[in-house]
């Protein structure tokens, strides 16, 4: 490949001009349709077994790096631009992030397909390509304001294929759209992501903000990503959304299966089906419908489709388990009526038990339950998450199906997470033990062999450091924000929610304001950066950003605190701003209460990038520290049979904490005058209201047990030395968590490509 010659033939043909004259937006749209061309002459990867990864939020990030790393062009590609003085960054600046998820469970998403294009196994992803994404989150009088963030460009990484399929909403048959975005290997061959679209779809019905016409199906149904569950008209369109998403992938599977040669009743053959969480779950009524329109009995295609279907749940938290009234699957969906009603008899037939039906008392379908009974495997995303489930949450069908239930803990694409955002880092480590890592994680153990080289552990202080400084340049840019280098990066980015306990870090700013008022500055200074959305009509969520942002304003202004304690919050988190996050960061904040975060993925993203986890034993940190080892781990905070025993018993008392003298002056000064000056009054009292009269997610229960740890982690700073061997251990256990090994897991066990 010569790529000096490629792009001068594309520069030019597109727009005329050599590598030297043409602007950035012209070599990024170059620099695109050459990738693209490529992966398009790259051969798909084929097999007798097909995996259909289906998910309601594919969180891609920007691609163009990512491709050329993938397909062997990055340093070339890298090379060849700074002969003409520009870097390879500046050129990414150009594409927009396609914002096609929430958070973690969107972004793990593109993580595996990823891992599965890597593995060479053939799997393609299906989802939904909502116009605007999510929201874009601004900032305006300390609160978050949601835009719209239309991502799609004339030209873009999607791809017509001009493949339709017919799908009937409700009474209304309308016709998708099926774009395709390639996926390359690492190892060469390519995966696709198909997104189906509704082409109707009408961007100008959006009013102020992303308020728009909820009831407008055909003019809205692809616009948003839907944030939360506010109203019912939303609820609604969600629904409406889920059945078009999985309508489009069970036509797309019938259709390639015969394609390939195979019989209808064949299917568990030749095609297995993942499905992300609940969202996609009427796929298995829509492919049991299809498959009896095809000639199959009821009988034959729930067994075909039992055998076909797995699938991963996220969440404890019962109000993430969707439950739809019959009434919205009936208006959106009633094709599938039917079937559903029928899956609900059987299981009536053999289960007397109320807890395991599909249909309830109520008329709500659960849907977690259709994906249980009907589905051949039931994975959780971490060991602790996995055992929750059989223990307590799904107990009932633990008992019914245990050889149904198995944990994949989650991974992470090293590819993005290290090679690509911790460039400096991947080279050093390749200098030390060699470039097996990159294919074989796991050899990141090597490193254990230097935990004692100075020479070594003062290098990863100095990646460490310019990273820092690399990512306060970045924040004065984006946001003209001033951080010092040399503070201490303490880190919690996510998304906002009570659980995640956001609130616990912000009552800790505030112990430290007071300390320092009182005369104990800190050893160093301290900058605190949070980065995280809110969805929209979360309302104790975006009152945590509100005092989050309140508390900045007056950290910034206060000559006293200033110097010793910053706090940033980056607006509108995304994957690019975690990729320049996550390298600087020294301290991971993973708080969350005990048994509530499934996993957690950014916890490993941080350790990866050398940051010391501060964290509960919740999710996944539970694996880190077992790999780590409790020395190089900051742990605290109630264990999660504690927690779950309190909820059980109703006793958590949060009045009673919140008078207790250490905690009573943090919460008090939520609504102290100061804060009450620069914020608005409305939200302080009601975030402090809830907190010390129900604090649902307990975080005044481990909130001096965290102050502590806190305090005697950032101490540990101090010794350089021993910090990056902390550090370096954090690194050389990484490996278990790429997704590499999620995959081969989920391959061996579920998939059986
Ligand atoms: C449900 C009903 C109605 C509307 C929206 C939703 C909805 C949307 C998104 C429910 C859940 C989500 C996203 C969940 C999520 O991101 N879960 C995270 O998944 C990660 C990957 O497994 C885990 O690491 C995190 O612990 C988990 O919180």
């Amino acid at each position: 490949m010569n790529l000096q010659k490629r792009m001068d033939t594309a520069l030019s043909s597109c727009c005329g001009k050599t590598l030297a004259q043409a602007s950035r937006a012209e070599i990024y749209a170059a620099l695109m349709t050459l990738v693209k061309e490529e992966m398009r002459s790259r051969e798909k990867i084929t097999g007798e077994r097909k995996l259909y990864y289906v998910s309601a939020e594919f969180l891609m990030g920007k691609l163009l790096s990512n491709n050329l790393i993938n397909l062997g062009w990055f340093d070339e590609a890298k090379a060849l631009l700074a002969q003409h003085g520009i870097a390879l960054e500046e050129i990414e600046e150009e594409e927009n992030e396609p914002s096609l998820g929430n958070g973690g469970l969107g972004r793990l998403a593109a993580c595996f397909l990823d891992s599965i294009a890597a593995l060479g196994l053939c799997g393609d992803g299906a989802g939904i390509c909502y116009h605007d994404g999510l929201f874009h989150q601004r900032f305006k009088d300390h609160k978050q304001v949601e835009e719209r963030d239309p991502w799609i460009t004339k030209e873009s990484w999607l791809t017509d294929t001009g493949i339709r399929f017919p799908v009937t909403l409700g009474e209304k048959q309308v016709e998708a759209v099926m774009y395709d975005v390639d996926v390359p290997g690492v190892q060469g061959g390519r995966n696709t992501l198909h997104l189906f679209d509704l082409p109707t779809v009408d961007e100008s019905i959006i009013r102020e903000g992303i308020d728009f016409d909820k009831t407008d199906i055909e003019r809205n149904l692809t616009l948003f990503l839907y944030p939360d569950d506010s109203d019912d008209a939303g609820r609604l369109l969600r629904v409406y959304q889920q059945y078009f998403l999985v309508s489009c992938t069970a036509q797309l599977i019938l259709r390639e299966l015969e394609e390939r040669g195979y019989a209808p009743r064949d299917l568990h053959k030749h095609v297995v089906v993942q499905i992300n969480d609940t969202h996609p779950t009427m796929i298995i009524p829509e492919l049991i419908r299809l498959l009896v329109a095809k000639g199959l009995t009821m009988d034959e295609a729930v067994a075909e489709v039992q055998q076909t279907c797995a699938y991963t749940n996220h969440t404890i938290l019962a109000e993430a388990l969707e439950k739809w009234p019959m009434a919205f699957l009936e208006k959106a969906a009633p094709a599938i009526v039917p079937v559903i009603r029928e899956l609900d008899k059987r299981i009536r037939a053999q289960y007397p038990d109320a807890g395991v039906q599909i249909i309830d008392e109520h008329n709500v379908v659960h849907m977690a339950h259709i994906d249980i009974h009907y589905g051949f495997s039931v994975n959780g995303v971490a060991a602790l998450h996995t055992q929750i489930l059989q223990k307590s949450e799904l107990k009932a069908f633990a008992d019914l199906y245990p050889g149904k239930f198995n944990n994949k803990t989650n991974g992470i694409t090293l590819r993005r997470w290290l090679l690509h955002c911790n460039a400096p880092l991947a080279a050093y480590i390749e200098e030390l033990i060699g470039p097996g890592f990159r294919a074989h994680p796991m050899e990141l153990q090597k490193l254990i062999a230097f935990e004692n080289d100075g020479a070594v552990l003062r290098r990863l202080l100095k990646i460490k450091a310019q990273a820092k400084r690399d990512l306060a340049a970045y924040l004065e840019k984006t946001q003209g924000v001033q951080i010092a280098p040399d503070s201490i990066y303490d880190v919690q980015i996510k998304r906002l929610h009570e659980y995640k306990r956001q609130q616990m870090n912000a009552l800790y700013a505030i112990g430290k304001i007071l300390e320092i008022r009182a005369g104990h500055v800190p050893a160093r200074p301290i900058t605190m950066i949070f980065g995280a959305k809110a969805a929209p009509a979360y309302t104790i969520a975006k009152d945590i950003i509100h005092l989050i942002l309140c508390l900045a304003d007056l950290v910034e202004h206060d000559p006293q605190v200033a110097p010793h304690l910053r706090i940033v919050m980056v607006e509108n988190y995304n994957v690019t701003k975690a990729g320049k996050i996550i390298p600087a960061c020294d301290v991971s904040e993973q708080i969350s209460l005990a048994s509530k975060e499934a996993s957690g993925t950014g916890n490993m993203k941080l350790m990866l990038s050398g940051a010391v986890t501060l964290g509960t034993l919740d999710g996944a940190n539970v694996e880190i520290r077992d790999l780590v080892g409790e020395e190089n781990i900051a742990i605290f905070g109630r264990h999660s049979d504690e927690v779950i025993a309190l909820y059980n018993a109703g006793t958590y008392d949060p009045q009673a904490l919140a008078k207790d003298p250490q905690i009573a002056p943090l919460v008090s000064f939520i609504v102290g005058p100061e804060l009450m000056a620069i914020g608005d009054p409305a939200c302080l009292n009601r975030l402090h209201h809830e907190m010390v009269t129900k604090d649902w997610f307990m975080a005044l229960l481990d909130l001096k047990d965290y102050i502590h740890t806190k305090d005697a982690l950032f101490a540990r700073y101090e010794d350089s030395t021993a910090w990056a061997k902390m550090s370096l251990h954090n690194i050389a256990k990484a490996g278990y968590f790429s997704s590499d090994r999620t995959i081969a897991e989920y391959n061996r066990d579920i998939w059986k490509l």
